[in-house]
């Protein structure tokens, strides 16, 4: 077999990756020396675990060979200082299991290998030992791995902490929200075959035995374009799907539903309705489960799914041209199904969805649509009717997870553990309003995670009474205030256009505002613009914008949808947003409201972070693309957070940690050391020769400001390790 060698310089040796046989090759003066694996150091081989213990910590490339290193191990989880880094293995590596679970219970972060369980459970015990509230923000690209980390999350705290002493059902409810909100929010893409359309947040919270006693979840901009169109590849949300392969006959009959996908426009856009990955059959089964566990009653799942199939059956409405050029339904059969399962009057819809109904000086007036005006109305109904159904659901399952003690006195005793997936940063070739939505949110975390990071740093050394010294970061301000200032910002430029007699585009953005619109860079098209985003430049084209943005329904299908007798959409459809004196928010000004209320919420906790990256676009085991990583270091600005992390010290410990570890190496600490244990950890730096320079003394830790001092001694402590070994093996074998 050839050897396939790659050459990657590290600093000064170059590093010869061969498959199967990692050797270090070093230059010298009588020619090239190869060293062989075994000779070769565990950190050689597996990587830092702590990317802060990087020598070069400041070189992007050091980063990615630390990454490759231990991904190739299959290591995917590396730290930066609290921060987690996993990369998505695309295989099953049995890390999670009940075992697993054992082995980080409880433990210090720092005496076991990197794991999302260390995080999980350091968070917790934070939460129930300092009694504050926690978040742990979790975020990267599609594919990346965040729902799946929720939901390893969640496990584990459903199998590792207490039962409450009552209402027990509450853990079972958490776990089995998930696929019901999975099934109505998640679908294929091309980057991922269960990918998250919204975002979520998820508090979970805990009495003061650290049970798990209720939760609350908040929902975020569902993509839900995707109910009326999908890109080539892609599927429409998974319950169309579950329901038509896995319903009972008898139910299918009463929905008025044919078994085959291909039946409805709406699902065969993308043409790919198997997907090999997913069974829609089982899965149907623990979604109709599921439903149960978080209290549907009988007749909720049948209004429920009388809702999904009315969807079905409004794709599948057709209209035709009268003479006139309006439009008429010519589908009888779905319009019949419709009124029923909508519980709507048959005339009333007919007429909503071809007529357009204004108010003018007091009088109403009916103007009929055409053809194409029609199509719109009734796509616009689709999703209307399904967006707002699945913001009832996450009412409805907070409802189920809702403290059943909200009332009693300990439960103001109680404290919230909040868990973010969120979508990451998107840039595609083409980016509209819903990249702008998410960028814009991304922007906003990013903002959060460096103030954060920076103050729980600077906190530290005040905390230790170590001098803290300034760390200078791009500060996003100006890009989030871009976005969301009154009056100047785009939200409030989006509205107001709206509001123009003939909405004006392209947008008016001011040189003020530092859009990248330099002479080097690529000019923009027309009704484009362009934003310099902390992860990279994005341009936007504002085709779509204002009527994404809008997001208009006609005055006369709410007030058919008002009047339906379906309970869960009346209490979708209120009748006072019928109000003429009531214009509806925006989608960009809820969005930037609840973005808003999202950083309060998670200012106020202590924050834990978890960064996912993709290693490949083909979701392949073992396939580590460079590229796509570099991307992704970027745009979750981790190079940012390692530079801020290791702007004063690359390492800190606990004094009885650190002289546990390391006592062993100097003979006036080892075995035991009978004083305070920093007195003890002075004795034995002095004793290791430790410079000044090197390191720093806090109240409780010590701080050592670079990794090769860190490393020297682990290495001493290797070395007195391997001759401990070898004098016991000698006495083992003299005794015999
Ligand atoms: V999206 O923004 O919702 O499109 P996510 O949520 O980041 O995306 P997800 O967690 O759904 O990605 O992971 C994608 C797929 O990668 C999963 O369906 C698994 O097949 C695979 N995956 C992710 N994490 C792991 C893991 N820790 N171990 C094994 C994983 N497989
Ligand atoms: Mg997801």
């Amino acid at each position: 077999m050839a050897l396939q060698v790659e050459l990657i310089p590290t600093g000064e040796i170059i590093r010869v990756v061969h498959p199967h046989r990692p050797c270090k090759l070093a230059l010298g003066s009588d020619g090239v020396r190869v060293t062989m694996e075994s000779t070769l150091t565990a950190r050689d081989r597996v990587g830092v675990q702590d990317f802060v213990l990087l020598e070069n910590f400041t070189s992007e490339a050091a980063f990615i060979e630390n990454l490759r290193r231990r991904f190739r191990e299959n290591l995917i989880y590396t730290y930066i200082g609290p921060v987690l880094v996993s990369v998505n293995p695309y295989r099953d590596l049995q890390i999670y299991s009940q075992q697993h679970m054992e082995r980080y219970r409880g433990v210090s972060f720092y005496k076991v290998p990197p794991h999302l369980f260390a995080v999980a459970d350091t968070v917790y015990r934070a939460l129930r030992t300092e009694r504050r509230d926690q978040a742990v923000m979790i975020s990267g690209e599609s594919g990346a791995g965040k729902t799946e980390a929720t939901k390893r999350l969640l496990q584990f705290y459903a199998e590792t902490c207490p039962a409450p002493e009552r209402g027990g059902a509450v853990r079972d409810r958490l776990l089995q929200s998930n696929p019901v909100l999975e099934a109505f929010g998640n679908a294929k893409t091309l980057r991922n075959d269960n990918s998250s359309r919204f975002g979520k947040y998820m508090d979970v919270q805990f009495d003061f035995k650290g049970a798990p006693v209720g939760g609350h979840i908040l929902s975020y901009l569902l993509e839900k374009s995707r109910v009326v169109h999908q890109n080539h590849g892609e599927r429409n949300f998974h319950v169309f799907y579950q329901l038509l392969e896995g319903g009972e006959e008898e139910m299918l009959r009463r929905l008025g539903l044919e078994r085959n996908p291909q039946s409805y426009l709406y699902l065969v856009k993308g043409q790919c309705a198997k997907v090999s990955s997913i069974n829609d059959k089982s899965d149907w089964k623990v979604v109709r489960k599921a439903l149960t566990v978080i209290d549907f009653t009988e007749d909720e799942v049948e209004d429920l799914l009388s809702i999904v199939a009315s969807v079905l059956h409004l794709g599948n409405i057709h209209f035709a041209a009268d003479e006139e050029s309006n439009a008429q339904v010519t589908t009888e059969n779905q319009l019949k199904y419709l009124t029923r399962l909508l519980g709507v009057e048959g005339l009333t819809l007919r007429e909503a969805l071809t007529h357009r109904k204004i108010i003018a000086k007091g009088e109403e007036l009916l103007s009929p649509l055409n053809l194409e005006q029609a199509a719109y109305a009734r796509d616009a109904l689709a999703k209307a009717v399904y967006s707002r159904t699945f913001t009832w659901l996450v009412g409805k399952i907070n409802r189920s997870l809702a403290s059943k003690d909200a009332e009693s006195p300990s439960w103001r005793s109680t404290t919230v553990l909040g868990l973010l997936d969120i979508y990451g940063f998107e840039v595609f070739q083409h980016n509209s309003f819903e990249q702008f939505c998410i960028n814009y949110c991304n922007e906003k975390l990013q903002q959060l995670f460096i103030e954060l990071t920076l103050k729980s740093e600077q906190e530290e050394y005040e905390a230790e009474g170590i001098a803290w010294e300034p760390v200078q970061y791009f500060n996003n301000k100006i890009i989030c205030d871009l976005v969301e200032e009154k009056f100047k910002g785009i939200i409030s430029i989006l509205v107001s256009a709206w509001l123009l007699p003939r909405p004006r585009l392209p947008l008016p953005i001011t040189p003020r505002h530092k859009l990248a619109d330099q002479p080097t860079r690529k000019s923009l098209g027309r009704g484009e613009f362009r934003l310099l985003h902390y992860a990279g430049e994005v341009t936007y084209s504002v085709t779509g914008f204002l009527d994404k943005n809008n997001d208009l329904l006609f005055r006369n299908l709410k007030e058919t949808m008002c009047s339906s007798q379906n309970p869960i959409m009346s209490q979708c459809f209120d009748r006072s947003e019928l109000s003429d004196k009531k214009r509806p928010e925006t989608v960009a000004t809820q969005f930037k409201m609840s973005l808003l209320q999202l950083v309060e919420i998670l200012k106020s906790k202590e924050p834990a972070y978890i960064r996912c990256i993709k290693p490949n676009d083909s979701k392949q085991p073992g396939r580590f693309d460079e590229v796509l990583i570099r991307h992704q270091v970027k745009y979750l600005g981790l190079m940012e957070n390692l530079r801020v992390r290791r702007a004063g010290f690359a390492y800190r410990r606990k004094y009885e940690a650190f002289l546990q570890r390391y006592k062993s190496l100097c003979p006036d600490t080892w075995p035991t050391w009978a004083g305070r244990p920093q007195d003890g950890v002075a004795v034995l730096i002095r004793h290791l020769g430790y410079k000044p320079e090197e390191y720093k003394m806090g109240r409780t830790k010590i701080f050592i400001r670079f990794p090769k001092t860190l490393f020297a001694t682990e290495d001493a402590l290797e070395v007195r390790r391997q001759s401990l070994a070898t004098k016991i093996q000698a006495a083992w074998r003299g005794f015999h």
